[in-house]
């Protein structure tokens, strides 16, 4: 198994490609495509690097998986599906996130039942990458349906932890809980303490100048500052409550809320032949 990883410097997001060797299949997690809310384009610079590097390598392309509905970019699983192919996956809770954002933007035509995406993995649910054995766990609090990807001994947990120093992902989004992402946290804090762990996002910290995003489940049992050493569950949601209350929303939510409730389509042209991304006015 080989990983590489990518990194968005406008959303502070890693994309992953996971290969199996023997056979050249590959999986993309968690792709971007930039966005430029000021003028409404779109860039695919970071997508290009991915496709470059999978073409490269000679590899096949057979999952573009999400963890979740990202609130902070767009995918850009449509645009890498229409030059390499491969099937689009993401967990079996998305619905619930569908409606929460069907009624938020007023899209009376939207389907709730995830159908967008031409997989939707259920909780503890086993596939192939290759020859490489992969499965799915159900990790919800950030969002009702974020999911994690355990791939042999490599755990890409999306939205769940962040690096030991910077903690976990915030809960306030529509849909997010922190009592439920303490314990989805638990369900990873019990895989093989070995096992390597591949983050979604990283901002930094005060201990070091640079990003970073491979750790070790042992590493996050002792060390990660919101869970770690045992914390119980009423002092997590605490801290967690009290810093949600602090952050802003992300810069492209609402871009990007209603583009990857779309498998990262843009939504449908108008009579003018032109898309639009709508924003809700003091809603959010
Ligand atoms: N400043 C970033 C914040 C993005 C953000 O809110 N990220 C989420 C994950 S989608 C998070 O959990 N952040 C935790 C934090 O910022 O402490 C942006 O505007 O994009
Ligand atoms: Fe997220």
């Amino acid at each position: 198994m080989k990983i590489e990883s990518f990194f968005d410097t406008q959303s502070n997001t890693f994309s992953y490609v996971v290969s199996c060797e023997e056979t050249k299949q590959c999986a993309i997690i968690d792709s971007v495509k930039n966005y430029d809310p000021a003028s409404g384009r779109t860039d695919t610079q970071c997508a290009d690097d991915v496709i470059e590097y999978i073409e490269k390598n000679d590899f096949n392309l057979q999952w573009i998986l999400e963890t979740h509905i990202h609130a902070d970019h767009l995918s850009a699983a449509p645009y890498i599906k229409d030059k390499l192919g491969g099937k689009t996956g993401i967990g079996s809770h998305i619905g619930d996130i569908q409606k929460i954002f069907k009624a938020l933007l007023a899209e009376d035509d939207f389907k709730t039942d995830g159908r967008q995406f031409d997989h939707r993995f259920e909780d503890g649910e086993k596939f192939k990458i290759g020859n490489l054995n992969a499965h799915v766990i159900h990790t919800p609090g950030h969002t009702p349906a974020c999911i994690t990807f355990v791939i042999e001994d490599a755990v890409f947990v999306g939205d769940t932890l962040f690096m030991p120093d910077s903690g976990t992902a915030r809960c306030d989004f529509p849909g997010g809980d922190a009592k439920t992402l303490y314990n989805s946290i638990k369900k990873i804090l019990s895989l093989p303490e070995d096992y390597r762990i591949f983050i979604c996002h990283d901002y930094g910290s005060s201990q070091r100048n640079q990003v970073a995003n491979i750790t070790t489940v042992k590493e996050e049992k002792e060390k990660n500052i919101h869970v770690g050493n045992n914390i119980c569950e009423d002092d997590f949601v605490r801290m967690r409550s009290e810093r949600d209350s602090t952050l802003k929303m992300p810069f492209l939510m609402i871009p990007s809320v209603q583009v990857n409730m779309r498998a990262g389509a843009m939504p449908p042209v108008e009579k003018n032949g032109i898309r639009y991304i709508k924003i809700p006015v003091d809603v959010l």
